[in-house]
């Protein structure tokens, strides 16, 4: 039986850490040495994702008039581009993650070096991109990024996840790793969410397609 995980980083940036991030999640700072130390095991392939917007993205309500416009609160209709039929409901966001700005850096703090790939995501200011895999509307992607490729051409089996937000893009990149057909590990204690009240409904999710919650001294991941 074959056995090639790999270790996805998903989203560690200073947006979405204090102190000075737009949309900084309580404690996102604290989760660098725990993946500091993941990223010392043996996982044959590691990847760090990034979110890296376009100023004029879809997701920033600075992009969307008064009054349904407020950070954090309002709520929008993104319709699907390739399928006017399709929308979908959406969260509006301070702008964060903008290309080429200090806010989308991964923390310097993050042993960097050990990735052989950085995947950036959310490039395409149409849509929502929470998942580092595709956007959400299906048959085609308007968006994708190179993840699923770069597992599949490394014969990955096992995708371990960690990062930020644990209930927005390490949720969707763990539910997509799962339909994307590789069996999917989220390291809880190296992810810190948005929403803390959002996470009990996120694993009861996670178990319901599949998705295993472990621990960092799990031997899954000490194997
Ligand atoms: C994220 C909100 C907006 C995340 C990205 O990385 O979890 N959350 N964009
Ligand atoms: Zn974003």
């Amino acid at each position: 039986m074959t056995f090639k995980p790999a270790l996805v980083v998903v989203d560690v940036q200073e947006d979405f850490c204090p102190p000075n991030g737009s949309l900084a999640v309580q404690g996102g700072r604290d989760i660098v040495p725990t993946v500091n130390e993941l990223l010392s095991l043996p996982f044959p392939v590691k990847i760090a994702t990034k979110d890296f917007h376009p100023q004029d993205h879809i997701s920033f309500a600075s992009n969307h008039p008064p009054p349904n416009n407020k950070p954090f609160e309002s709520m929008i209709t993104i319709t699907n581009p390739l399928n006017l039929e399709e929308t979908q409901e959406t969260r509006l966001w301070p702008d964060h993650c903008v290309q080429g700005t200090k806010g989308s850096e991964l923390l310097p703090e993050l042993d960097i070096g050990k990735f052989q790939h950085i995947v950036e995501k959310g490039q395409d200011r149409r849509v929502e991109m929470y998942s580092a895999f595709a956007d959400p509307f299906t048959n085609p992607n308007i968006s994708r990024s190179n993840l699923a490729q770069i597992l599949r051409d490394a014969s990955v089996t096992d995708v371990y996840i960690a990062g930020l937000a644990a209930d927005y893009c390490v949720k969707f990149t763990a539910l997509d790793a799962r339909k994307e057909g590789f069996n999917t590990w989220v390291v809880g204690e190296a992810t810190k969410p948005v929403d803390a009240s959002a996470l009990e409904d996120v694993y009861k999710e996670y178990s319901k397609v599949g998705v295993t919650l472990i621990g960092k001294e799990d031997e899954a991941i000490q194997k």
